[in-house]
């Protein structure tokens, strides 16, 4: 068993498929032990992503990020950091694959509506920064 963080993010709150994508999440066998629903402001959000601030897509992806209320998560379950990256699927939804949650809701390669921790040191990390 570990956990994983993960972030419904903007473009899915803002449609309403909060509910859709957790069901996913739990039909893959992840359980969610905690959950909230925040609005970034622009110094957590630029925090955050730090590791991308010298990247060409850093002020639009802080933009977008605060743009709309988020729902961060703490996801348990084997395996959980490798078995929700599978779930999710490749960050432009044109590649990922069939029947991953950024291939059936993610609107492009910023708005791909999840993030999720991609080691488990980040999952403690980023499970620390927002519970
Ligand atoms: P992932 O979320 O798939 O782990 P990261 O960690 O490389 O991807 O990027 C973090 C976030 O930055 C992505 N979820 C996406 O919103 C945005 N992003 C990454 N690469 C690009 C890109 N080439 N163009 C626009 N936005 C991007």
């Amino acid at each position: 068993m570990n956990k994983t963080f993960s972030i419904i993010k903007p473009d899915a709150t803002k449609r309403n498929i909060t509910g859709s994508i957790n069901k996913l999440i739990e039909d893959n066998g992840l359980r969610i032990i905690a959950q909230k629903r925040i609005h970034l402001d622009t110094a957590k959000a630029e925090k955050f992503y730090e590791v991308h601030k010298d990247r060409p897509f850093y002020r639009d992806l802080i933009n977008y990020m605060i743009s709309e209320p988020v729902v961060v998560q703490v996801l348990e379950g084997d395996n959980a950091v490798n078995k929700y990256r599978d779930l999710i699927g490749s960050t432009d939804p044109n590649k990922a694959k069939e029947g991953s949650i950024r291939k059936l809701y993610a609107l492009n390669t910023t708005q791909n509506s999840v993030h999720a921790s991609d080691s488990l040191e980040n999952a403690k990390r980023e499970i620390e920064f927002f519970f």
